[in-house]
């Protein structure tokens, strides 16, 4: 299988490298360059940072951080009770337990690598495995516990490496009539979004419906349902069954994915061709905004320390030349500085009244964003944001 290189994002330093102080010594950096392969059409990162560098037991990401994914899950709970009634049910990537939180009448197991989370659940009572997802581990948790009813895993799929294992070893740990549940951001919403901030050390992969049918082809298991979700940019909610379960019909909404993504031109490269010279000048007029607000002399703060804009920051080189600091409501960031552009990380508290304008890092929860701070917007305070195209909103 062939791969070619389509966009070389310069050099980048591990997100969750939160820093504590803005001038650490031997800060890793590695070359972030997005690649497409000519067989299956996955988009993958060139090179992958090795994985103990990004999740480890200093993992900052709280994923019931936003009020909107906390009720997303817990509504995404319910639902799943209803639709499969699950008497077992395993998370691979539990974080901080947001999700299988609400299974605590059935047997619930976490999987999560970060030691730091994997305690945080073990102490809400919830069995979680601090390993990283392996066909290894599948065996040891079916030998323990059986097989199970339903998988589920949230941003994560996309962070493993070997796609194959992670496949079959699912494929291995799923009851006969089990189903298997994916949520991933989407490729083609990131292609349409101009979102390159979706790529960055953790997401190894950003998958398109296309390329998750072929990378599954061998596993054993086969897509049967999809659901366009709104969450983190736009993402894909993808049901697979093993293909000799008969119990679920294929929907139709399969097929209209793909043909979606075809029309598009996710299957070529000259789509990412097409992509590379946008993200070069969303870059360019970026820092135009950014240079022009400097030039009036206003102050810029940065909205939510996410892992996507450390992407944004490190590409379009901005750092304390522009945002004075960053606002973020996660203990474990504030008082900290962002990785590779140094800019401190203080705990939310409100917008403060002498800040004119904030860079939207979360963008990705711009409603709920802009409910919290009507003051601010009513003051005359603006966001600039670089979703779908670099503007002051
Ligand atoms: P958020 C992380 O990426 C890492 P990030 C990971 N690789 C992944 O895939 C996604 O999550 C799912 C803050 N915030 O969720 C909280 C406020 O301060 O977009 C968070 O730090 N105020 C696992 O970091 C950040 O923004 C607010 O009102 O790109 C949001 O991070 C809100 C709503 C958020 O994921």
């Amino acid at each position: 299988m062939k791969k070619i290189n389509f966009l070389n994002l310069g050099k980048h330093p591990i997100t969750n490298n939160f820093l504590p102080n803005a001038k650490p010594k031997n800060e890793f950096f590695y070359n972030l360059k997005l690649s497409y392969h000519t067989e299956t059409k996955l988009i993958s990162l060139n090179n992958f940072v090795p994985p103990k560098k990004m999740f480890n037991n200093r993992y900052a990401h709280r994923a019931s951080a936003s009020m909107t994914m906390r009720q997303a899950y817990a509504d995404l709970a319910k639902k799943i009770k209803k639709k499969f009634n699950p008497r077992s049910i395993l998370e691979i990537g539990s974080n901080d337990g947001v999700f299988i939180k609400h299974f605590s009448d059935v047997q619930n197991i976490g999987v999560e690598p970060c030691k730091n989370l994997a305690d945080l659940t073990t102490k809400m009572k919830i069995k979680t495995y601090d390993k990283f997802w392996t066909f290894q581990l599948s065996k040891k948790i079916n030998k323990k516990h059986g097989k199970f009813d339903v998988i589920y895993s949230a941003n994560t799929i996309s962070h493993i490496h070997k796609l194959n294992e992670t496949f079959k070893a699912i494929e291995n740990s799923l009851n006969v009539e089990g189903v298997f549940i994916l949520e991933d951001p989407s490729l083609l919403k990131s292609l349409q979004k101009l979102s390159y901030d979706q790529f960055y050390d953790e997401h190894a992969y950003v998958f398109s419906i296309t390329a998750l049918k072929n990378i599954t082809k061998k596993s054993g298991l086969e897509i049967f349902n999809i659901e366009a979700l709104n969450t983190h940019g736009g993402s894909n909610r993808v049901y697979f069954k093993k293909i000799i379960n008969k119990k679920f019909k294929i929907s139709n909404n399969v097929k209209r994915h793909l043909l979606t993504e075809k029309k598009y031109g996710i299957h070529k490269f000259k789509t990412y061709q097409i992509f590379a010279k946008k993200v070069n000048k969303s870059k360019e007029s970026l820092i135009k905004i950014f240079q022009s607000i400097k030039k009036k002399k206003k102050k810029i703060i940065g909205y939510g320390a996410t892992y996507k804009s450390s992407t944004v920051l490190n590409f379009c080189k901005i750092s304390k030349n522009y945002i004075n600091y960053f606002v973020d409501t996660t203990p474990t960031k504030t008082g900290k500085f962002t990785p590779g552009s140094h800019i401190p990380i203080k705990e939310y508290k409100g917008i403060a009244d002498d800040v004119d304008y904030a860079f939207l890092g979360a963008w990705n929860f711009k409603d709920e964003i802009f409910k919290k701070e009507k003051k601010f917007i009513k003051r005359g305070g603006k966001f600039i944001t670089h979703v779908p195209f670099p503007k002051i909103i």
